[in-house]
């Protein structure tokens, strides 16, 4: 299967307020926003040399995660999804969103009340979608956007969720038919068709790695995950995220690609 060629990202400086995000890892304690900002900015470096164009968005002091733009809207081939996130603190990130994605998108939707859909439970795997039944995403929100998909020529699957944030928290598409997985998916039917790494048990953070053109991006300090990659024949660069980790945030979740 042939990698979609992405040529674009768009992503959202961290605000002050980042050090308040949502996190169910308060024991790993605050993020520092020093250095969040200079691993953001690792992190845009790292998308450029994928090849990629990065358009900065400005900070959002009022919305603490609002770096994690991947969960305000999907971005197809075709058409542009606006989300309705399912962390009320997080809803009105949205706006402005459809004027920025109007520089790219001709075709923009948005998800309607009551359905609640973040990006971060959407895994593109060439026209077929797989969407994560998470608590941040509901089934309304979820068939909403299938509707959609369907209407432009693809197709979506709701996938059950174990009790993790987003689908793409615990597996991640890496093109090529290569699927890595933490332990909770490993064993998924919805995966049976490709090939599985399972990332060991103490590195389930590198579950969240991100494929882009040539490259894989993978959060540091996961060794074994790093060599099962190269092993497969993936060429790689490593990330620090350990300030977005502690707000729950991966790599996939710092951008839009496209
Ligand atoms: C949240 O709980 O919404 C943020 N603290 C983390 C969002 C991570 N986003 C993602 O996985 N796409």
């Amino acid at each position: 299967m042939k990698q979609p060629m992405f040529s674009t990202a768009i992503v959202r400086r961290p605000a002050r307020s980042l050090v308040r995000g949502i996190t169910t890892h308060p024991e790993l304690g605050q993020p520092d926003y020093e250095l969040a900002l200079r691993q953001h900015d690792a992190y845009i470096g790292a998308l450029e040399r994928c090849g990629l164009a990065v358009r900065v968005l400005p900070e959002l002091e009022e919305f603490p995660d609002s770096c994690f733009v991947e969960d305000v809207a999907v971005c197809t081939k075709s058409f542009a999804m606006i989300t309705r996130p399912g962390a009320a603190s997080r809803r009105n990130e949205i706006a402005g969103v459809r004027d920025i994605l109007a520089h790219y998108y001709a075709d923009i939707v948005e998800i309607q009340e009551p359905g609640t859909l973040e990006g971060g439970d959407v895994m593109m795997v060439g026209d077929t979608f797989y969407i994560g039944l998470s608590s941040r995403s509901n089934p309304d929100g979820v068939q909403q956007f299938i509707a959609a998909l369907e209407a432009h020529g693809y197709t979506g699957q709701g996938v059950r969720m174990p009790p993790t944030l987003h689908l793409k928290t615990g597996s991640s598409y890496m093109e090529d038919n290569i699927m890595l997985v933490d332990r909770d998916f490993a064993s998924y039917p919805e995966y049976a068709s490709f090939r599985r790494i399972e990332v060991p048990a103490d590195e389930t953070y590198a579950a969240n790695c991100l494929r882009i053109n040539d490259y894989v991006i993978v959060p540091s300090g996961n060794p074994r995950t790093l060599a099962a990659l190269q092993a497969a024949g993936l060429a790689t660069i490593e990330q620090d995220m350990s300030e977005f980790r502690k707000i729950d945030g991966g790599l996939s979740c710092l951008s839009l690609r496209f």
